[in-house]
Protein backbone atom coordinates (compact mmCIF):
# COMPACT_ATOMS: atom_id res chain seq x y z
CA UNK A 1 0.00 0.00 0.00
CA UNK A 2 1.41 3.29 -0.96
CA UNK A 3 2.22 5.76 2.61
CA UNK A 4 1.98 9.55 2.67
CA UNK A 5 4.38 10.95 4.21
CA UNK A 6 6.00 14.97 5.11
CA UNK A 7 9.55 15.81 6.14
CA UNK A 8 7.53 18.75 7.65
CA UNK A 9 7.09 17.11 11.07
CA UNK A 10 10.43 17.86 12.08
CA UNK A 11 9.61 21.49 12.42
CA UNK A 12 8.51 20.67 15.34
CA UNK A 13 10.49 19.18 17.91
CA UNK A 14 10.47 20.28 21.60
CA UNK A 15 13.25 19.99 23.59
CA UNK A 16 11.66 19.29 26.52
CA UNK A 17 8.29 17.36 28.27
CA UNK A 18 7.84 17.43 31.88
CA UNK A 19 7.87 14.06 32.54
CA UNK A 20 8.45 12.56 36.59
CA UNK A 21 9.01 16.26 38.00
CA UNK A 22 12.07 16.50 35.32
CA UNK A 23 12.16 18.34 31.42
CA UNK A 24 13.13 15.30 29.80
CA UNK A 25 13.75 14.52 25.98
CA UNK A 26 10.18 14.33 24.86
CA UNK A 27 9.07 10.53 23.45
CA UNK A 28 7.26 11.83 21.26
CA UNK A 29 10.59 12.82 18.80
CA UNK A 30 10.87 13.09 14.80
CA UNK A 31 13.29 9.75 15.37
CA UNK A 32 9.79 7.78 15.92
CA UNK A 33 8.94 8.28 12.57
CA UNK A 34 12.37 7.70 10.57
CA UNK A 35 12.07 4.14 11.90
CA UNK A 36 8.69 3.85 10.48
CA UNK A 37 10.38 5.20 6.92
CA UNK A 38 13.38 3.14 7.46
CA UNK A 39 10.93 -0.40 7.85
CA UNK A 40 8.36 0.71 4.99
CA UNK A 41 11.60 1.04 2.49
CA UNK A 42 13.94 -1.98 3.56
CA UNK A 43 10.41 -4.51 3.85
CA UNK A 44 9.27 -3.15 0.28
CA UNK A 45 5.61 -1.75 1.72
CA UNK A 46 5.17 0.40 -1.77
CA UNK A 47 5.61 4.03 -2.61
CA UNK A 48 5.72 6.02 0.28
CA UNK A 49 4.59 10.23 -1.35
CA UNK A 50 4.88 13.71 -0.05
CA UNK A 51 1.10 14.59 0.45
CA UNK A 52 1.02 18.51 -0.58
CA UNK A 53 -0.25 21.22 1.20
CA UNK A 54 -2.88 21.01 3.60
CA UNK A 55 -6.43 21.81 2.81
CA UNK A 56 -7.80 24.04 5.87
CA UNK A 57 -11.69 22.86 4.75
CA UNK A 58 -11.22 19.48 6.63
CA UNK A 59 -9.49 20.24 9.44
CA UNK A 60 -11.96 23.44 9.80
CA UNK A 61 -14.89 20.60 9.88
CA UNK A 62 -13.97 18.95 13.38
CA UNK A 63 -12.13 22.07 14.81
CA UNK A 64 -13.02 25.20 16.58
CA UNK A 65 -11.90 28.49 15.00
CA UNK A 66 -10.80 29.99 17.60
CA UNK A 67 -8.90 26.92 18.39
CA UNK A 68 -7.42 27.17 15.54
CA UNK A 69 -6.27 30.88 15.14
CA UNK A 70 -4.53 30.15 18.51
CA UNK A 71 -2.69 26.85 17.12
CA UNK A 72 -1.63 29.34 14.66
CA UNK A 73 -0.22 32.34 16.33
CA UNK A 74 0.81 30.62 20.04
CA UNK A 75 4.27 30.62 20.00
CA UNK A 76 4.73 34.09 18.23
CA UNK A 77 2.29 35.64 20.82
CA UNK A 78 4.17 33.92 23.53
CA UNK A 79 7.53 35.08 22.45
CA UNK A 80 5.91 38.48 22.31
CA UNK A 81 4.66 38.02 25.86
CA UNK A 82 8.59 38.13 26.83
CA UNK A 83 8.72 34.45 27.48
CA UNK A 84 12.33 32.20 26.66
CA UNK A 85 11.75 28.70 26.10
CA UNK A 86 9.01 26.60 25.01
CA UNK A 87 5.19 27.22 25.55
CA UNK A 88 3.93 25.01 28.33
CA UNK A 89 0.85 25.48 29.81
CA UNK A 90 1.08 25.56 33.77
CA UNK A 91 -2.66 27.11 34.79
CA UNK A 92 -5.56 24.59 32.96
CA UNK A 93 -9.00 25.37 33.17
CA UNK A 94 -10.12 23.44 36.25
CA UNK A 95 -13.14 22.35 38.13
CA UNK A 96 -15.10 25.22 39.57
CA UNK A 97 -13.80 28.09 37.47
CA UNK A 98 -14.87 29.72 34.42
CA UNK A 99 -14.63 28.40 31.03
CA UNK A 100 -16.79 30.77 28.89
CA UNK A 101 -14.17 33.55 28.93
CA UNK A 102 -11.32 33.15 27.12
CA UNK A 103 -8.21 35.17 28.75
CA UNK A 104 -6.39 37.57 26.37
CA UNK A 105 -2.92 36.53 27.73
CA UNK A 106 -1.50 33.70 25.98
CA UNK A 107 -0.27 31.80 28.95
CA UNK A 108 -4.03 32.22 29.97
CA UNK A 109 -5.35 31.13 26.62
CA UNK A 110 -2.83 28.09 26.26
CA UNK A 111 -4.62 27.16 29.41
CA UNK A 112 -7.60 27.23 28.14
CA UNK A 113 -6.91 25.18 25.39
CA UNK A 114 -4.73 22.73 26.40
CA UNK A 115 -5.18 19.50 28.48
CA UNK A 116 -1.84 18.22 28.91
CA UNK A 117 1.14 19.76 29.92
CA UNK A 118 3.91 17.25 28.82
CA UNK A 119 2.85 19.06 25.33
CA UNK A 120 4.72 22.09 24.03
CA UNK A 121 4.38 24.05 21.25
CA UNK A 122 7.71 25.80 19.66
CA UNK A 123 8.14 28.25 16.49
CA UNK A 124 7.33 24.93 14.10
CA UNK A 125 4.51 23.18 15.61
CA UNK A 126 1.94 25.05 13.78
CA UNK A 127 3.47 23.94 10.36
CA UNK A 128 4.34 20.12 11.47
CA UNK A 129 0.86 19.75 12.20
CA UNK A 130 -0.71 20.70 9.03
CA UNK A 131 1.86 18.68 7.31
CA UNK A 132 0.82 15.78 9.59
CA UNK A 133 -2.66 16.43 8.83
CA UNK A 134 -1.95 16.81 5.12
CA UNK A 135 -0.60 13.54 5.18
CA UNK A 136 -4.35 12.30 6.25
CA UNK A 137 -6.01 14.47 4.06
CA UNK A 138 -3.78 12.82 0.81
CA UNK A 139 -4.06 8.88 2.22
CA UNK A 140 -7.68 9.42 2.93
CA UNK A 141 -8.20 10.73 -0.79
CA UNK A 142 -6.55 7.51 -2.14
CA UNK A 143 -8.77 5.32 -0.18
CA UNK A 144 -11.59 7.17 -1.06
CA UNK A 145 -10.55 7.35 -4.64
CA UNK A 146 -10.51 3.45 -4.44
CA UNK A 147 -7.10 2.14 -3.42
CA UNK A 148 -8.29 -0.48 -0.88
CA UNK A 149 -5.79 0.65 1.96
CA UNK A 150 -3.43 3.87 2.46
CA UNK A 151 -1.11 4.65 5.11
CA UNK A 152 -0.96 8.42 6.83
CA UNK A 153 2.88 8.73 8.63
CA UNK A 154 1.58 11.21 10.67
CA UNK A 155 3.58 13.00 13.06
CA UNK A 156 2.50 14.61 15.57
CA UNK A 157 -0.08 12.36 15.94
CA UNK A 158 -3.67 13.45 16.40
CA UNK A 159 -6.17 11.19 18.48
CA UNK A 160 -6.29 12.82 22.06
CA UNK A 161 -6.83 16.46 20.49
CA UNK A 162 -10.52 17.67 20.76
CA UNK A 163 -12.26 19.81 18.35
CA UNK A 164 -10.38 22.94 20.98
CA UNK A 165 -8.06 21.03 22.99
CA UNK A 166 -4.58 20.00 22.71
CA UNK A 167 -2.38 17.55 25.02
CA UNK A 168 -1.04 14.01 24.69
CA UNK A 169 1.55 14.86 21.99
CA UNK A 170 -1.77 15.42 19.56
CA UNK A 171 -2.77 19.16 17.86
CA UNK A 172 -5.31 18.05 15.40
CA UNK A 173 -6.94 15.11 15.22
CA UNK A 174 -6.33 13.33 11.88
CA UNK A 175 -7.99 10.04 12.30
CA UNK A 176 -11.42 12.08 13.16
CA UNK A 177 -10.50 14.51 10.12
CA UNK A 178 -10.02 11.60 8.19
CA UNK A 179 -13.07 9.85 9.03
CA UNK A 180 -15.35 12.85 8.69
CA UNK A 181 -13.60 13.13 5.26
CA UNK A 182 -15.65 9.28 4.45
CA UNK A 183 -18.58 10.51 5.97
CA UNK A 184 -19.00 13.44 4.09
CA UNK A 185 -18.75 11.32 1.02
CA UNK A 186 -21.71 9.73 2.09
CA UNK A 187 -20.12 6.72 3.72
CA UNK A 188 -20.76 4.67 7.24
CA UNK A 189 -17.50 5.03 8.84
CA UNK A 190 -15.81 3.24 11.87
CA UNK A 191 -12.63 4.18 13.77
CA UNK A 192 -10.66 1.38 15.42
CA UNK A 193 -8.06 3.05 18.02
CA UNK A 194 -5.30 0.51 18.73
CA UNK A 195 -3.00 2.82 20.43
CA UNK A 196 -2.22 2.20 23.59
CA UNK A 197 -3.94 5.31 25.27
CA UNK A 198 -7.43 5.90 24.94
CA UNK A 199 -8.36 7.75 21.99
CA UNK A 200 -10.43 10.95 23.98
CA UNK A 201 -10.43 13.45 21.31
CA UNK A 202 -11.85 10.79 18.80
CA UNK A 203 -14.31 9.78 21.26
CA UNK A 204 -15.20 12.91 21.82
CA UNK A 205 -15.69 14.28 18.24
CA UNK A 206 -18.15 11.66 17.43
CA UNK A 207 -19.88 10.83 20.75
CA UNK A 208 -23.12 11.48 19.41
CA UNK A 209 -22.90 10.63 16.18
CA UNK A 210 -24.64 7.14 15.29
CA UNK A 211 -22.90 7.43 11.11
CA UNK A 212 -19.45 7.24 12.59
CA UNK A 213 -18.58 4.03 15.48
CA UNK A 214 -15.74 4.57 17.64
CA UNK A 215 -14.30 1.48 19.29
CA UNK A 216 -10.39 1.92 21.25
CA UNK A 217 -8.47 -0.69 23.02
CA UNK A 218 -6.38 1.11 25.09
CA UNK A 219 -5.21 0.78 29.17
CA UNK A 220 -7.43 1.53 31.90
CA UNK A 221 -7.95 5.19 32.59
CA UNK A 222 -7.85 4.48 36.32
CA UNK A 223 -4.25 3.56 35.77
CA UNK A 224 -3.12 4.98 32.68
CA UNK A 225 -3.26 8.41 30.63
CA UNK A 226 -5.95 10.28 29.43
CA UNK A 227 -7.31 9.29 32.69
CA UNK A 228 -10.70 10.91 32.66
CA UNK A 229 -12.21 9.16 29.69
CA UNK A 230 -12.14 5.74 28.26
CA UNK A 231 -14.41 3.70 30.42
CA UNK A 232 -16.11 0.90 29.48
CA UNK A 233 -19.71 2.54 30.34
CA UNK A 234 -19.16 5.38 27.78
CA UNK A 235 -21.24 3.77 25.09
CA UNK A 236 -22.56 7.36 22.84
CA UNK A 237 -25.23 9.93 23.68
CA UNK A 238 -28.45 10.97 21.87
CA UNK A 239 -28.61 8.99 18.22
CA UNK A 240 -24.77 8.05 19.12
CA UNK A 241 -25.66 5.85 22.04
CA UNK A 242 -23.91 2.18 21.30
CA UNK A 243 -21.91 3.90 18.56
CA UNK A 244 -19.08 4.25 21.02
CA UNK A 245 -17.03 0.95 22.49
CA UNK A 246 -14.25 1.03 24.84
CA UNK A 247 -11.94 -1.69 26.35
CA UNK A 248 -9.85 -0.67 29.17
CA UNK A 249 -7.50 -3.18 29.85
CA UNK A 250 -4.95 -3.66 33.27
CA UNK A 251 -1.43 -3.91 33.32
CA UNK A 252 0.38 -6.43 32.08
CA UNK A 253 -2.76 -7.07 29.50
CA UNK A 254 -0.97 -9.29 26.37
CA UNK A 255 -1.73 -10.95 23.28
CA UNK A 256 -4.90 -13.29 24.33
CA UNK A 257 -6.88 -10.80 26.30
CA UNK A 258 -6.29 -7.91 23.75
CA UNK A 259 -6.66 -10.15 20.47
CA UNK A 260 -10.25 -10.82 22.24
CA UNK A 261 -11.14 -7.56 22.78
CA UNK A 262 -9.95 -6.50 19.19
CA UNK A 263 -12.69 -9.60 17.80
CA UNK A 264 -15.11 -7.88 20.01
CA UNK A 265 -14.67 -4.39 18.42
CA UNK A 266 -14.40 -6.15 15.12
CA UNK A 267 -17.51 -7.25 15.35
CA UNK A 268 -19.37 -4.20 16.50
CA UNK A 269 -18.05 -2.91 13.37
CA UNK A 270 -19.23 -5.47 11.16
CA UNK A 271 -22.69 -4.93 12.90
CA UNK A 272 -22.65 -1.51 12.41
CA UNK A 273 -22.68 -1.74 8.66
CA UNK A 274 -19.57 0.37 8.11
CA UNK A 275 -18.49 1.11 4.23
CA UNK A 276 -14.83 2.26 5.48
CA UNK A 277 -12.42 1.58 8.21
CA UNK A 278 -9.59 4.67 10.04
CA UNK A 279 -7.39 2.67 11.61
CA UNK A 280 -5.59 4.96 14.86
CA UNK A 281 -1.93 3.12 14.17
CA UNK A 282 -0.51 3.13 17.53
CA UNK A 283 2.40 0.74 19.03
CA UNK A 284 2.71 1.58 22.20
CA UNK A 285 0.98 -1.58 23.70
CA UNK A 286 4.27 -3.03 22.59
CA UNK A 287 6.16 -4.29 25.70
CA UNK A 288 8.69 -2.52 25.81
CA UNK A 289 7.16 0.80 25.04
CA UNK A 290 8.62 3.19 27.73
CA UNK A 291 5.16 5.20 28.58
CA UNK A 292 2.72 2.50 28.58
CA UNK A 293 1.22 -0.91 30.10
CA UNK A 294 0.68 -3.51 27.66
CA UNK A 295 2.62 -6.77 27.01
CA UNK A 296 2.22 -7.16 23.18
CA UNK A 297 4.61 -8.77 21.12
CA UNK A 298 6.23 -7.79 17.39
CA UNK A 299 4.62 -11.01 15.71
CA UNK A 300 1.39 -9.91 17.39
CA UNK A 301 1.42 -6.35 15.69
CA UNK A 302 1.10 -8.81 12.55
CA UNK A 303 -1.85 -10.98 13.84
CA UNK A 304 -3.61 -7.54 14.64
CA UNK A 305 -3.50 -6.71 10.93
CA UNK A 306 -4.06 -9.44 9.35
CA UNK A 307 -7.67 -9.85 12.09
CA UNK A 308 -8.34 -5.58 10.60
CA UNK A 309 -8.28 -7.18 7.47
CA UNK A 310 -10.96 -10.05 7.71
CA UNK A 311 -13.24 -6.40 7.58
CA UNK A 312 -12.80 -6.34 4.00
CA UNK A 313 -12.87 -2.51 4.28
CA UNK A 314 -11.64 0.49 2.59
CA UNK A 315 -8.68 1.10 5.24
CA UNK A 316 -6.98 4.34 6.14
CA UNK A 317 -4.21 3.47 8.43
CA UNK A 318 -2.95 6.66 10.51
CA UNK A 319 0.02 6.65 12.44
CA UNK A 320 -0.53 7.84 16.47
CA UNK A 321 2.04 6.75 18.98
CA UNK A 322 4.71 4.26 20.06
CA UNK A 323 7.91 5.06 21.87
CA UNK A 324 9.47 1.92 21.83
CA UNK A 325 12.10 3.38 19.46
CA UNK A 326 14.01 1.03 17.57
CA UNK A 327 10.96 -1.00 17.74
CA UNK A 328 8.36 1.52 16.09
CA UNK A 329 9.11 0.59 12.68
CA UNK A 330 8.60 -2.94 12.94
CA UNK A 331 5.74 -3.48 14.96
CA UNK A 332 3.73 -0.56 12.65
CA UNK A 333 4.94 -2.38 9.39
CA UNK A 334 3.76 -5.47 11.46
CA UNK A 335 0.48 -4.23 10.95
CA UNK A 336 0.52 -3.45 7.60
CA UNK A 337 2.05 -6.17 6.59
CA UNK A 338 -0.26 -8.27 8.62
CA UNK A 339 -3.22 -6.58 6.65
CA UNK A 340 -1.45 -6.99 3.60
CA UNK A 341 -0.52 -10.91 3.79
CA UNK A 342 -4.25 -11.65 4.80
C1 LIG B 1 0.13 9.89 23.13
B1 LIG B 1 -0.30 8.75 22.22
C2 LIG B 1 5.13 10.45 30.28
C3 LIG B 1 3.64 10.82 30.30
C4 LIG B 1 3.11 11.03 28.92
C5 LIG B 1 1.12 11.52 27.67
C6 LIG B 1 1.05 10.33 26.82
C7 LIG B 1 0.55 10.67 25.46
C8 LIG B 1 0.46 9.50 24.54
N1 LIG B 1 5.68 10.53 31.60
N2 LIG B 1 1.71 11.28 28.95
O1 LIG B 1 -1.53 8.20 22.52
O2 LIG B 1 0.66 7.69 22.10
ZN1 LIG C 1 -0.43 6.18 22.78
Amino acid sequence: MQTFFSEDHRKHFPQAELSGGQFVTPFERPSRVEYVRAELLARGMGKILAPGAADMGPIEAICDTGYLAFLESAFAEWKADGNAGELIAGCIAPRGMRTDRIPDNIDGKAGYYCHASETAITAGTWEAVLSSAASAQAAQRAVAGGAGAAFALCRPPGHHATADQYGGYCFVNNAAMAAQMFAEGGARVSVLDIDFHHGNGTQNIFYDREDVLFASLHGDPMEAYPYFLGHEDERGAGAGEGANRNYPMKPGTAWDEWGAALDDALGRIRDHGSEALVVSLGVDAFKDDPISFFKLQSEDFTRAGAKIATLGLPTLFVMEGGYAIEAVGINTVNVLAGFEGA
